[in-house]
């Protein structure tokens, strides 16, 4: 395994409600960088990207909400994200909310890279400022990497698109919004629900989605929203919704992406310890990622 650098990135701007700036601290609260250092791994944590305080900011556009400094936070995530990649190493970032994701597969993209992703989600994350319900960011980032959207997001860090559609895998999706529906079938990425893994099986699921985002790139980014776990072992999300993968299904998809040695770099997000019980999604976030970076029975 390449050698892991984590970058925390304390920023709730893409969602609506306080809580998510505290993921990083909850997921190194629960040992991350010890537990990837017991796996023999090399595991550098290089902080985190400077965010400024919500309450000394105000909502230009509802639309767009706090994009001035979504793009901010954005902007320093993908320098930091480009230069890991370039020197050989993983990113591990850690949300804050998924509005990240698009400082992250900026720099990745900025890296040089063709990549493909596979994003775990309960949600698209395919809106744009003109089919969003709420106005919050963390629900357009897959859309911006894809070059649909805001230019200010689209095109952040780089050209558009960051991703080609051909190249990304949507699982675990369960909630999405009518006029964002219609923008993932005209997409064309590929999209496995939660009725896809019911009948499938998460393995054929994932065996497929790596073949998709890793035949023909330099690799797989994942982007993995914790919501795309069933609530009852994520708990500590702001937009929880029912159905979703179970804990070993969770565990089986990080061990066949693990297996497949086609990792570039990784997002984890949306973990909010204020809605959370005992920091048992924060664990949860910690016990996949070490699924993800090859840790077995034996
Ligand atoms: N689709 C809704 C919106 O765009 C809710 C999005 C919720 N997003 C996340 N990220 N939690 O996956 O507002
Ligand atoms: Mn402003
Ligand atoms: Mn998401
Ligand atoms: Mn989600």
């Amino acid at each position: 395994m390449k050698p892991i650098r984590i970058i925390g990135v304390p920023s709730d701007y893409g969602q609506g409600r306080r809580g998510v700036d505290m993921g990083p601290s909850a997921i190194r609260y629960a040992g991350l960088r010890e537990k990837l250092r017991d796996m023999g791994l090399d595991v550098t944590d290089l902080g985190d990207v400077p965010v400024p305080t919500p309450e000394t900011r105000h909502i230009d556009n509802e639309k767009l909400k706090y994009l001035d400094e979504v793009i901010a936070v954005c902007t320093a995530l993908c320098e930091r994200v480009r230069d890991v990649v370039a020197a050989g190493q993983i990113p591990l970032v850690l949300g804050g909310d998924h509005s990240v994701a698009i400082g992250s597969l900026a720099g990745v993209a900025a890296a040089g890279k063709r990549f493909g992703v596979i994003w775990f989600d309960a949600h698209g994350d395919m809106n744009t400022d003109e089919t969003t319900p709420s106005g919050n960011i963390h629900g357009m980032p897959l859309a911006a990497s894809l070059g649909l959207g805001h230019p200010s997001l689209t095109e952040l860090g780089g050209p558009a698109p960051k991703v080609k559609a051909q190249h990304v895998v949507l699982v675990g999706a369960r909630s999405v919004d009518a006029d964002e529906a219609r923008l993932i079938r005209q997409s064309g990425i590929t999209v496995f629900t939660m009725a896809e893994i019911d009948r499938l099986g998460m393995g054929t699921v994932m065996e497929q989605a790596i073949r998709i985002a890793g035949d023909g790139t330099d690799g797989i980014h994942l982007s993995l929203d914790l919501d795309a776990l069933d609530p009852m072992f994520a708990p500590g999300v702001g937009t929880p919704v029912n159905g979703g993968v179970t804990y070993r299904e969770g565990h089986l998809a990080m061990e066949l992406l693990a297996d497949s040695g086609r990792l570039l770099s990784v997002d984890v997000v949306e973990v909010n310890p204020i809605l959370d019980h005992r920091n048992q999604t924060g664990r949860m976030a910690v016990e996949l990622v070490e699924s993800l970076l090859g840790k077995r029975v034996m």
